[in-house]
């Protein structure tokens, strides 16, 4: 077989698999491949065994996401749940409760670890976009008095909110949940899997941002385009603990100097054009928003991330699958919810494409 007829088999096999290669892939932004830059600084990376603290590039990707979020420590972690169930088990005891959004990511995608790992029961809040205040949380506070009643534990927040649609918590309905949680005498930890895209919408740093917060779980792997990789910061000592959790979780990784090395680019470079996604999203909302088939609240389309309804009996599934064959891939995240999330890999041009076969496929597909 010639070089020629290889690829086109290779690309038709592609094709008809459905594969995210060559798709415009916004199923989600953990689906952004590493830049040149970053292959480029892992293949020269200067390594060494991480389990005994001796990865330079480790040391030096921990050093500077603790300087950049004003913190004593940080630590690198494979992956966002990892991060996110850590600090869990190191703010609470078997038994006590965590009060988060109903939608939150550790109750819904991190496989009841909240229970299977650190013993505790989410103690969920409705809040609208996903925004919860320190109204809402006071009321859900178990009372200290009350010795037969589960005790609160922690307080954790979801900054973007993904599945309400990468909705943003304002700093000041922060303020708010850090000083009442100080005066409750209660920790909060923060899930900002996307909290530099929240700092970008808002116009502030992710310091300024989080600073209340006593541990926060941030994401090198979606939208910053690291391969792989989260960092947990906090004070010294709780990152110090936090380092027993990451061994007995099976996180103690040895050489991954090679995968900070993309970690320190991804902290460092791409967050400064995560507004470019932002302005992508806002274009694809846009054109399906007007459309009858469509249920959404354009208003609530802040960062990355658009979700939206489906009318008149309309299968989410149906749209995507139509979609796919378009060379379009999107979530089904509900029977009748699409959530769509830009990001580095697709551009203004590919998100044109995508929004005309989004038009076309929902006025299309069939109750
Ligand atoms: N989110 C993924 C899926 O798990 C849903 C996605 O495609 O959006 N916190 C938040 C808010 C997240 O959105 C995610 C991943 C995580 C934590 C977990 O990160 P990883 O996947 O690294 O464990």
């Amino acid at each position: 077989m010639t070089t020629e007829s290889a690829e086109q088999e290779a690309a038709t096999a592609q094709e008809q698999a459905g594969s995210a290669i060559g798709a415009i892939d916004l199923r989600s932004d953990t689906v952004t491949r590493p830049t040149p830059a970053m292959r480029a600084a892992m293949a020269a990376a200067d390594v060494g065994d991480d389990v005994y603290g001796e990865d330079p590039t480790v040391n030096r990707l921990e050093a500077r996401a603790a300087a950049i979020f004003g913190r004593e420590a940080a630590i690198f972690v494979p992956t966002g749940s990892m991060g996110n169930q850590i600090a869990i088990r190191l703010h609470t005891q078997p038994g006590q409760e965590v009060i988060c959004e109903a939608r939150a990511h550790i109750v819904d995608w991190e496989m009841a670890m909240v229970s299977a790992f650190a013993g505790c029961m989410p103690r969920t809040i409705h809040a609208e976009r996903g925004v919860l205040t320190w109204a809402q949380i006071r009321e859900k506070l178990a009372p200290a008095h009350l010795y037969y009643r589960a005790q609160t534990g922690l307080i954790e927040i979801e900054n973007t909110h993904n599945m309400a649609g990468g909705t943003v918590t304002p700093l000041e309905v922060l303020h708010e949940i850090w000083a009442g949680a100080r005066d409750a005498g209660l920790p909060v930890h923060l899930d900002g899997a996307r909290v530099f895209n929240a700092a970008a919408a808002l116009g502030v740093g992710v310091r300024e941002l989080t600073e209340g917060f006593d541990t926060v779980m941030f994401c090198l792997s979606k939208g910053l385009c690291a391969p792989v990789g989260s960092m947990l910061v906090g004070s010294r000592e709780t990152i110090g603990r936090a380092r027993r959790y990451r061994k007995a979780l099976g996180g103690g990784m040895r050489q991954a100097g090679i995968l900070a090395a993309a970690g320190l680019i991804a902290l460092e470079e791409m967050p400064q054009r995560l507004a470019e996604d932002h302005a992508n999203a806002r274009l694809l909302a846009e054109a399906v928003a007007e459309m009858k088939q469509v249920e959404m609240d354009l208003s609530a389309v802040q960062t990355n991330i658009v979700l939206f309804g489906l009318r008149n009996g309309i299968a989410a599934g149906n749209v995507v699958d139509r979609l796919q064959k378009r060379g379009v891939r999107a979530s089904a995240v509900g029977p009748q919810a699409i959530r769509l999330v830009t990001h580095h890999d697709v551009d203004r041009a590919a998100c044109v494409q995508a929004a005309t076969a989004l038009q076309e496929e929902i006025a299309r597909t069939p109750a």
